[in-house]
């Protein structure tokens, strides 16, 4: 089985943007202040904010030729696909059972609850729980210091894969930037597909625009 791990890279070609590059969202925004939980009880108006427009941003992109190509691989060959992304432009170029580790931006939470449901276009700090009726409902997204998604079935997969293959990441954000080391000491091929060498020890990689390399690499295995 082929283990995929994605991150930001992979939707940058659909217009949606990375976090750490040059004009990444982290240089234009304060990741202490909209992407943890202690960002979003100070001033939960302006986290609001932020995930709205980002939200309607990732509502209006398409899927790109990688992520299009990931779903024709996926159809080709066993592959289980992990995003760190919380856009669902995988999901609509038709890969299945995609684990969001990082959460989806479409998806509102109930932190008293747990209850989720889809998010409105505009989310308001004044929005009460349909299930409990608490007024602590938030983006269903993974901020610093939260235990990200699915790590078991992660963990399950990543040890018993022939393959590793981490595809527009930079490898910073834990407990994702270690699956590399941890595919590594269980004898596990690694290979890496990104605009430019993330600087995480991988077996091989191939460096260019996700929307060329990521195709090119789909159809040179399932050809
Ligand atoms: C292209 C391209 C093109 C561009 N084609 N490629 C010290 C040491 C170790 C850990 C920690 C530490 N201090 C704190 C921690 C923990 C912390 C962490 O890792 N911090 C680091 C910054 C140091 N992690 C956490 O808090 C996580 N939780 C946690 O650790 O829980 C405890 C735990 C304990 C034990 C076991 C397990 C867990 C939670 C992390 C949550 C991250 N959340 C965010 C926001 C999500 C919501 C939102 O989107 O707003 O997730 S942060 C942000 O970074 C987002 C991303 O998913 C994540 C990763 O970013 P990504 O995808 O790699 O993007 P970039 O921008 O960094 O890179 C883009 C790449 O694309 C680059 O390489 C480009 O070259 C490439 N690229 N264009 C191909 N066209």
């Amino acid at each position: 089985m082929i283990f995929i791990l994605t991150g930001a890279g992979l939707s940058a070609e659909s217009g949606l943007g990375t976090f750490r590059d040059k004009s990444g969202l982290w240089t234009e925004y304060d990741l202490k202040k909209v992407a943890t939980p202690e960002g979003y009880a100070a001033d939960p108006s302006t986290v609001l904010d932020f995930y709205n427009a980002r939200r309607a941003n990732a509502a209006s992109a398409e899927p790109n030729a990688a992520h299009h190509a990931l779903a024709r691989l996926q159809a080709a060959r066993e592959t289980f696909i992990v995003t760190q992304n919380v856009d669902t432009l995988l999901d609509r170029a038709g890969a299945t059972q995609v684990l969001h580790m990082h959460g989806r931006l479409d998806r509102v939470r109930c932190n008293k609850c747990g209850a989720r449901w889809d998010a409105p276009e505009i989310m308001d700090p004044f929005d009460h729980c349909g299930q409990c009726g608490a007024q602590t409902v938030r983006p269903d997204v993974v901020w610093f210091g939260e235990m990200p998604h699915g790590l078991d079935k992660i963990e399950d997969k990543l040890t018993r894969a022939s393959l590793f293959v981490a595809i527009g990441t930079s490898g910073t954000v834990y407990p994702a930037a270690g699956f590399v080391e941890m595919a590594t000491a269980h004898g596990i091929p690694t290979l890496e597909l990104n605009l430019e060498p993330s600087g995480g020890v991988f077996d091989e990689g191939h460096y260019g625009p996700a929307t060329k390399v990521v195709p090119a690499w789909v159809n040179e295995i399932t050809a």
